[in-house]
This record gives C-alpha cells, structure tokens and sequence, in this order.
C-alpha cells in the first residue's frame, strides 16, 4: 500500500519555521464523532467518588497528586480546578465536570487506539522526521462550557523530553475552537528559543520543575489558532503555547497524542513513566 504524504512541503516549511502547522479536514466528522462518543462512555461508566485529584497546571496541585503521577500507562480522569464545593461534592454533573482523561488511552481503548494509529498520522511524523515512532501519551481535553480551565504558556519538551528531543504534538479538534470558547494559541517561531524547564520526579517522591531559562515567554507575540473540527493542529515540542479559559456556554472537546522517536533517550527522571507491563508502541 502506498501511503500520500500528509503535509506538502509547504505545510513542512511552515512547522520548521513557526513551530506548528494547522492542517484542516485531516479528520472526518464521523471520526470525530465517533471519538466524543467514546469519552462519553468512558466517563459514563468512571465512579468518581474517592478520585479528589483536581487538574490544574498550577504547580502546586500537579506536584502533590500521586493519581496524576501514576497516570502514564493508565486512563484517568481528571477535574476541573473548580469543579467542587468546600466539601468535596461536585458543583455540576460529572459529565460537565471533567477537564481530561489521560494518559495512556491510545493502548488501552479500542476506539482510541484505532483513531491514533492510522496510515496518515504514521505518515505525518513521518514527514517531520520523526524515524521510529513511539506513541507516548493521549489525552481527551473537554474545555467544559463555563468552568474550563486555562493552560498557562508552556511547551511540551517540559514534560516530555527526550535527549536529543524528538517530539511531535498532534492536537485534533473534535469541535470547532475559537477565541470564544478557549482555542489554542502559539508563539510562531518560539521553538526557536530553547528548552526553558524540564517537569521531573523529585528525589524524595512528588516532582519539581528544573529551570533551564527562567527568562519569561515572549506573551505578546502569541496568536490565536481558531480551527474547525476535523482540523489537526502539529506542535513542535519546543513551541510555547497555551489555552485561555472557557467562560462560553460551548465545549471545546480535542484529543491529543504525542509521539517521541525511539531513537531518543526518554529519560527516567521524566514525570511521565510507565510499567514494563505496558511498553510504548508504534503504529
Ligand atoms: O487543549 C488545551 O487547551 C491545551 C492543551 C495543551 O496545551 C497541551 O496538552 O499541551
């Protein structure tokens, strides 16, 4: 079977020189679709009593949360920074409670391994280098309408680096994304200033950020990424990025997987690991 290229070289020379590339109608409707059912189910059948862990990237809550930490070969569920009362109950459904599930639902979910692993996303790393493809981490973001939290700038090298960095970021959205209901916006050219920060386990258990450049992002330059569903947005691991709130009575569901090259070194001390039971795969 032959297989097209999934970016032309235009599309190429875009991601080297900003960072990111938009490539829309890389995913149909039905595929989409088919993806949100699935985390509907998956949430469906979740029992979140007992699972306290509030997701935010405010450092302090990712630092303390062992449920986090233990997440990387797992599907997990992660809430909203405001999801709950003082007293520990939910201020909404479950269902509109939710910030994310991760990280490892493109091995362990039929439907999401399926999505993760076709022809065209093999090839697309393919086309930017990225020689023997290891699937790393998957995550379902909801952005849930009203309480949606924001993604403070960062890149993804922090928290998945590999020596030398080999790291591809696809980001699909399964609805359309706008400033309105929390969009992804990116620094063009910002890969080009170097890994600020690595996310690591901490010696005595827990984690801690080792600074490389403390200098701050360059936030005046960054631009929004507003997309339609079906649209993949391809972030270098190195490009600074972020995502606004979402105060819209809109969700902004997306899907992300990321992919290193065995070729690189995946570091121990990163914060995300997995078991033996579970290696990382390919295509
Ligand atoms: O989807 C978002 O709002 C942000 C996701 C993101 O920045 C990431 O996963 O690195």
């Amino acid at each position: 079977m032959t297989v097209r290229m999934s970016l032309n070289p235009d599309q190429i020379s875009a991601y080297d020189r900003d960072g990111f590339v938009v490539v829309e109608d890389f995913v149909d409707a039905e595929n989409c679709d088919r993806l949100r059912a699935q985390a509907e189910k998956l949430v469906r059948d979740f029992d979140p009593r007992g699972v306290m862990s509030i997701f935010s990237t405010h450092e302090q809550t990712r630092t303390s949360d062992d449920y986090f930490l233990e997440s990387g070969d797992k599907i997990r569920f992660f809430f909203e920074e405001n999801a709950f009362h003082p007293d520990g109950t939910l201020r909404q459904s479950k269902e509109r409670s939710i910030n994310k599930i991760g990280h490892a639902l493109h091995d362990l979910d039929p439907v999401f391994d399926q999505f993760s692993r076709t022809p065209e996303i093999k090839q697309l790393v393919s086309d930017l280098g990225i020689v023997d493809p290891l699937l790393l981490q998957s995550m379902y973001i909801f952005k849930q309408p009203r309480i949606g939290g924001e993604v403070t700038c960062h890149h993804d090298a922090t928290f998945l680096y590999t020596e030398p960095l080999r790291l591809v970021g696809l980001w699909f959205a399964l609805e359309d994304a706008t400033i309105d209901n929390g969009c992804l916006w990116a620094i063009p050219g910002g890969h080009k200033l170097g890994l600020k920060s690595r996310f690591v386990r901490a010696e005595g258990g827990g984690t801690r950020f080792e600074v490389i450049d403390g200098t701050p992002w360059p936030e005046d330059q960054v631009q929004p990424l507003e997309v339609k569903k079906g649209t993949v947005i391809v972030l270098h691991g190195l490009v600074p990025h972020l995502s606004r709130e979402n105060r819209s009575a809109k969700s902004r569901h997306a899907y992300t997987v990321h992919v290193i090259d065995a070729n690189s070194e995946y570091p121990a001390s990163n914060w995300l690991q997995r078991s033996a039971e579970l290696p990382l795969r390919g295509f």
